[in-house]
């Protein structure tokens, strides 16, 4: 029997990354005085690797003609484009993806718990949330499991085996909705069954082992699209 959901959250319960982190980490290299700008295309490229400073690592190890930088420099570099981000979503520029919020009011109505599991900083996550839900909504969610928080970023599946741990809950007993195939296998290896919605950045990326695949949650007048349904193989 279901217990709780476990959300990822950039790219499931908002489109965080194009017009949000993308062009966090373009004015943060900006400010810095730094020449890379990643452009739309690029970016999809680098989101291969998950968590920023993992992937401006990645991106320096791609291009070593660019200006490289030590690990301190990439965390102070990375600390700026939090803040960069904390005021792209404080000002509104990131609304919820269709029926996430929906899910939420229904899980929470039928005493379903609702919990995190994602590889982005904490503060990004509260931000996120009190801008589309409100404060109040930050304690809908009992656990909210982020960031450097455990030694290694999804696909590793720590990130679920820290949320289910203090859920205190057996993988079988939740559900995890995800958007990437970073995100499935992290799930998947922590033995926590997913349901996938796509978005631009994953649509062609590789399932396996999903439940579902569906276009998003779904709205009553915009009925959720499915791509892949669960007795398919
Ligand atoms: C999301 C990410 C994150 C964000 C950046 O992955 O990869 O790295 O792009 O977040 P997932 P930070 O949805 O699989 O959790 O810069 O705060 O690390
Ligand atoms: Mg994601």
């Amino acid at each position: 029997i279901l217990k709780a959901i476990i959300f990822d959250v950039d790219g499931t319960l908002a489109d965080t990354e194009r017009d949000g982190h993308r062009l966090a980490f373009n004015r943060a290299f900006r400010d810095a005085g730094l020449p890379f700008e990643w452009d739309v295309a690029l970016y999809g490229r680098l989101l291969e690797v998950a968590g920023g400073k993992e992937r401006i690592r990645y991106f320096l190890d791609l291009f070593p003609e660019q200006p490289q930088l030590s690990d301190e420099e990439i965390a102070d570099l990375h600390k700026a484009k939090t803040a960069h981000y904390v005021d792209i979503v404080a000002s509104g520029g990131v609304p919820l993806r269709p029926g996430v919020l929906r899910l939420l009011q229904e899980a929470r109505a039928s005493g379903i718990r609702l919990a995190i599991a994602t590889t982005t900083t904490p503060a990004n996550v509260e931000v996120l949330l009190r801008n589309t839900l409100g404060s109040e909504a930050l304690s809908w969610f009992e656990v909210i499991a982020a960031g450097d928080s455990v030694p290694a970023k999804k696909p590793a599946p720590d990130i679920y085996f820290s949320a289910l741990s203090d859920l205190g809950l057996d993988a079988g007993q939740c559900l995890a909705i995800e958007d990437s195939d970073n995100g499935v296998l992290s799930a998947r290896e922590a033995g926590v069954p997913v349901l996938v919605t796509v978005n631009d950045y994953t649509r062609e990326q590789d399932f396996s082992g999903a439940l579902a695949i569906l276009e998003h949650l779904g709205e009553p007048d915009r009925p959720a699209r499915v791509l892949k349904a669960p007795d398919e193989s």
